[in-house]
């Protein structure tokens, strides 16, 4: 039977031989980082503790591939191997998942694995804009999302319902934008200690932050700060019929929106106020940002006029820049001339793209940068996993099961670019109907694990476990394990459930 491990490996083989027996004696010995938390992972799964003996070993090797690590495992004792410390992590939540129990308790299969990333961004975003959720459940989510070999948490900070960041050049965005979300909920926003709390555990999994503020589209908020930068809001017949269909009311100037339209405000661009406002926000969210990158939003600004549109991203990718720091939009910008080289897009169309979407985010290539992928019909953790289910959205095509999660393949989403130029997969998780933890779990699980094979795995046609079947199986085997961590995840019936 195929090992039940998500996401599957570059290259695994099974030993015909007697496995490693997990009894009283034996130990974890080398990387003390790494042993910790295979201690506390093996605690989790095997509800016992080990001894302080020897037996399973954990290295760094320095020279192989960056995240790469190999794992050996014989009766005779466990070693894993990373070519740095984030290949050590890796390998070591690929050894959890082989952890198994058989009539005489817990062992691992003799079994030699070598394994390494298809992509180097492998991403999750929240939403913390439409519900807020506390730097708890922010931990929770990386803690989630990095034992699936997730390396980039984006974070949507920003957004008509509220601003969610202290910073120091403009405090009127937290004291008077940021109380309110979607509905009757209270919104809420990370103090500067929060976040660099949120940095610092992120960087602990070997995970960095990628902080968006969404300009110039997506900045009622703003205005109830700052009202001189913001313009008054743009009433359309989809407006009018989001607020028919989810209630919220319709956007007034000065008044906290708690409605789920889109694509109603915009900045008031080619204003000296407006350019000092965005060069005060990336400044500062610069200097609280360890990372390389920088999300300026961009998308769906139905409200700016197409040239303004393009004059502003490329002023912004041109702060961004100028602050030492590589500018990612959503695909839209990538119309914009003008946009800084090296700009990085994330296309949100469709696996078989739609209006020239593709066309647009090819723009981001043949101006040096690079792609994420995020197709909205596989990836976007918000679409309702089925017709009935209580919480997501549908507008991406329908629902999307988890069948249609893990059925596409990333060098097939953009025809014309090549392996080098996709950055790689993130899977958005938009907060509209989520309200809680919970909620975050229940959408996310178990799609998230199709999205992180399709970030991690080597590519459909060259892995012979890359297929629906093989997936649907390997993915059921997580379900005790993602019970014991305390995982709500939705036991979808396409989903054989250990
Ligand atoms: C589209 S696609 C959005 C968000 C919504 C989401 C809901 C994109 C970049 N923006 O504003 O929250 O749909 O699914």
């Amino acid at each position: 039977m195929t090992l039940p491990l998500v996401p599957y490996p570059l290259s695994v083989t099974e030993h015909d031989a007697p496995a490693f027996r997990l009894d009283d004696g034996v130990g974890i010995t080398g990387d003390d980082t790494c042993a910790e938390q295979l201690r506390r992972a093996l605690a989790t799964v095997t509800a016992g503790t080990l001894g302080h003996g020897e037996g399973i070993r954990l290295e760094i090797i320095a020279g192989g591939p960056a995240e790469s690590a190999t794992i050996e495992v014989s009766s005779a004792g466990v070693v894993v191997t990373g070519a740095d410390a984030a290949g050590l992590f890796y390998g070591v939540h690929t050894l959890v998942q082989l952890v198994r129990r058989d009539t005489e308790g817990w062992s691992i299969p003799a079994v030699s694995i070598s394994d390494r990333p298809r992509f180097s961004y492998r991403g999750v975003m929240l939403d913390v804009a439409r519900h807020f959720f506390d730097v708890e459940t922010v931990c929770g989510w990386i803690d989630r999302a990095a034992a699936l070999k997730v390396n980039h948490l984006h974070l949507h900070l920003s957004d008509d319902q509220g601003w969610r960041i202290a910073l120091a050049s403009r405090p009127g965005l937290t004291e008077k934008a940021a109380a309110t979300a979607i509905g009757p909920d209270d919104g809420g926003h990370y103090t500067a200690d929060d976040y660099a709390h949120i940095v610092a555990h992120a960087a602990s999994r070997h995970m960095t932050v990628v902080p968006e503020l969404d300009m110039p589209g997506h900045t009622h908020a703003v205005g109830l700060a700052y009202p001189e930068v913001v313009e008054h809001p743009v009433i359309t017949d989809e407006v009018r019929a989001a607020a028919e269909e989810f209630g919220g009311g319709l956007p007034r100037t000065g008044v906290p929106y708690r409605g789920l339209a889109v694509g109603f405000s915009s900045l008031r661009i080619s204003d000296p106020e407006t350019d000092r406002f965005v060069r005060d926000v990336f400044t500062d969210l610069a200097a609280l940002t360890p990372g390389p990158y920088l999300h300026l939003g961009g998308d769906e600004a139905l409200g700016t006029d197409p040239a303004r549109f393009a004059s502003f991203i490329a002023r912004a990718t041109e702060i961004i820049t100028g602050l030492g720091k590589t500018p990612i939009a959503w695909h839209e910008a990538g119309a914009a001339a003008g946009l800084a080289a090296g700009t990085i897009g994330q296309y949100w169309g469709f696996v078989t793209p739609t209006d020239g979407m593709d066309a647009t985010a090819r723009r981001f290539v043949a101006g040096g940068g690079s792609l994420i992928l995020s197709p909205s019909d596989a990836v976007y953790l918000d679409m309702k996993p089925e017709p009935e289910f209580p919480l997501g959205l549908t507008w991406a095509n329908g629902h999307t099961s988890v069948r249609r999660a893990y059925t596409w393949e990333p060098s097939s989403v953009i025809e014309g670019i090549a392996e080098e130029d996709i950055l790689g997969v993130e899977a958005p998780l938009w907060t509209e109907t989520a309200r809680t933890a919970a909620d975050i779990d229940a959408l996310a699980f178990p799609r998230l694990a199709a999205a992180a094979e399709a970030a991690w795995s080597p590519a459909t046609d060259t892995c012979t476990e890359r297929t629906w079947e093989s997936f649907r199986t390997r993915v059921g085997a997580q379900g005790p394990r993602w019970r014991a961590q305390g995982i709500h995840f939705h036991a979808s019936e396409e989903i054989p459930w250990a």
